[in-house]
């Protein structure tokens, strides 16, 4: 998973890390630590051939230690990042990173490392690497928001209308949720929400049997606002914890249907709207992501496919874009396959 952007990020570490190489060596040999050792001695009383020489061992002494120290280290300029920085960008959005995400990435491995001292010797992959890291990690730690104990602490039932285009994974990751949630001992009613598509219900009818789980369905081309309410309703009635609602792909173009969603989270304020996607879709994503934003303003991301060859761009583009936390990851298509997504296990997985 993610190993294309692994490899290119492992390939820019490389390359930076050997221009830092290049500072290094120029800052041994023009030897700018012996310049301030100089600056040093200027500063000192100039003995007198008339005098007798004043305490010359001190300041030698002096000197010799502040020269220990600053010979040690070197400073990391601007100049030798310059061309690399870019190289980084285009490594970035070649992976499917959104342009302003890069861009920020860019920016902050900049300011981690222009103008810092380092220790002559030190590990030039590392210094790129944990710079690297903290860029990445600042776009996709977005807030602490706790799926988990956001649901255990609501108010039941918990409603949960998942939105997105089509074929990404809706149906299948709201059968994952489901077998989650009743492994975690929640009760849980499915509202078939996608009376767009031929055999939508049917589908979703399968899912809920295969699991046991109760399902609230109309006929095809009924409205899903009707539906889902129906659904919680049921839940209220029995007093079940949580309400998986399905909805009908849609294209975040389409006015009309983005209307209908609208209409849908209007009528039922579920607690929660969670967006799903492929990570495979890479930039498309990020931009559908950020529609549907705009038009059902939704609490976290779900990314689908991450099990496929995905290039790894839209799990940390998304975040950033949509100011919205990725809450899980689809990684196949059996129930077990979800897992929660934890920002420093993406980390772990591009940087170890
Ligand atoms: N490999 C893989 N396939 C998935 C994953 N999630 C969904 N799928 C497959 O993607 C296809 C579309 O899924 P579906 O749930 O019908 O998408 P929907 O149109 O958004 O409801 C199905 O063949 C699923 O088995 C996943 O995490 N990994
Ligand atoms: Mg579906």
């Amino acid at each position: 998973m993610f190993e294309k952007l692994k490899e290119k990020l492992g390939g820019f570490k490389k390359i930076l890390g050997g221009a830092i190489e290049e500072t290094e060596k120029e800052a041994v040999t023009a030897g700018p630590a012996n310049k301030k050792i100089e600056t040093n001695k200027e500063k000192a009383p100039e003995p007198s051939s008339k005098e007798p020489p004043r305490q010359p061992e001190k300041i030698g002494v002096l000197g010799r230690i502040k020269a220990a120290v600053l010979e040690q280290e070197f400073i990391i300029d601007e100049k030798s990042l310059k061309d690399h920085l870019w190289e980084l960008e285009m490594a970035l959005l070649e992976s499917d990173v959104a342009v302003p995400v890069a861009e920020k990435i860019v920016d902050s491995v900049k300011t981690e490392l222009v103008g810092t001292r380092r220790k002559i010797g030190s590990d030039k992959g590392e210094i790129v690497g944990t710079a690297l890291r903290r860029a990445i990690s600042k776009v996709i730690s977005v807030d602490s928001f706790d799926f988990d104990v956001f649901i255990k602490n609501s108010k039941k039932p918990v409603t949960i209308v998942f939105v997105g285009v089509n074929g990404t994974g809706k149906t299948t990751t709201i059968a994952k949720m489901a077998e989650r949630f009743k492994e975690q001992g929640y009760s849980v009613v499915i509202a078939a929400g996608d009376t767009f598509r031929a055999g939508a219900i049917e589908q979703i009818e399968k899912h809920a049997d295969a699991l046991g789980i109760k399902i609230i369905k109309h006929q095809e081309g009924a409205d899903p606002a009707a539906i889902i309410y129906d659904a919680v309703q049921y839940a209220n009635a029995r007093h079940k914890d949580i309400v998986l609602a399905d909805t009908a792909g849609r294209m975040h173009t389409n006015i009309n249907l983005m209307d209908q969603l609208k209409k849908v989270c209007r009528v039922n304020k579920p607690e929660l709207i969670i967006f799903v996607d492929e990570a495979v879709a890479g930039n498309d994503a990020v931009e559908r992501a950020r529609l549907f934003n705009s038009a059902v303003p939704f609490n976290g991301s779900i990314l689908t496919k991450a099990d496929a060859d995905s290039k790894g761009g839209a799990a940390i583009s998304i975040a950033y874009t949509t100011g919205k936390p990725i809450l899980f990851l689809g990684v196949g298509q059996s129930y077990k396959d979800i897992v929660k997504f934890d920002p420093d296990w993406l980390l772990d997985r591009l940087f170890e």
